[in-house]
């Protein structure tokens, strides 16, 4: 597979989740999510379109165990919209969680993308939320702009990166995830899954020695 230059203006870079609170030492800290940085900022400035997405949660955000009684972290629960599993308090708007980390450096960045702002609803995709009903805007952000092809990476590889890249691929775009710009949750089995579903789904699973001059 060839991928021809980032700079043209129909690829994308989609940074997921590079916040605090996914960094060790964070609320829901993701193992090595701290590694990726690097490599995140030298794919940055190949890219001429970089998006960044934000976990952005109110306080008492539904995806929170402390917002129900008597659940933990970890739990699964059903909610109106189907199943969801409960997370640590993590990524509340405003705080220093939420904060992307301190050394991503992509200041050509134009898009930044904020999602799980719905106190009900949960958004793992920077595309579409929980309810798989309400859409960010991210589509048709990308559509107006011509942008047909995306490159994800970011955090956790097991949860909103997968997620946003099979949206990309229901939304008619192309989609890599970047595998050693990722780092998983890895809960029961998860990232196997998120592996085969993406390979399902079409997305292209590449490392970043591919697409870097
Ligand atoms: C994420 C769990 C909860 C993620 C966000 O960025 O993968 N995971 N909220
Ligand atoms: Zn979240």
């Amino acid at each position: 597979m060839s991928h021809p230059s980032q700079l043209a203006s129909r690829l994308a870079l989609l940074v997921i989740d590079v916040q605090n609170d996914f960094i060790p030492g964070g609320q829901l800290a993701v193992p090595e999510g701290d590694l990726i940085v690097p490599l995140i900022n030298h794919l940055g400035g190949q890219f001429k379109q970089v998006i960044i997405a934000q976990d952005w949660h109110p306080a008492g955000h539904a995806s929170f165990a402390s917002s129900h009684p008597q659940r933990k972290p970890y739990d699964v629960i059903q909610l109106p919209y189907g199943e969801q599993t409960l997370w640590p308090e993590h990524c509340v708007r405003g705080t220093h969680g939420a904060e992307l980390h301190a050394d991503l450096d992509l200041p050509h960045a134009q898009l930044i993308i904020r999602k799980g702002c719905n106190p009900d609803i949960d958004s793992y995709s920077a595309f579409l939320e929980a309810d798989r009903t309400t859409a960010t805007g991210l589509a048709g952000y990308l559509k107006e702009r011509g942008i047909d092809t995306v490159y994800v990476v970011g955090l956790a590889l097991d949860f909103c990166v997968m997620f946003t890249a099979l949206d990309a691929r229901t939304a008619g775009l192309n989609a890599f995830v970047v595998l050693d710009a990722c780092r998983a949750i890895d809960l029961d089995g998860s990232l196997a899954a998120a592996v085969e579903r993406m390979q399902v789904a079409g997305v292209g699973l590449i490392q970043s020695t591919q697409i870097l001059d």
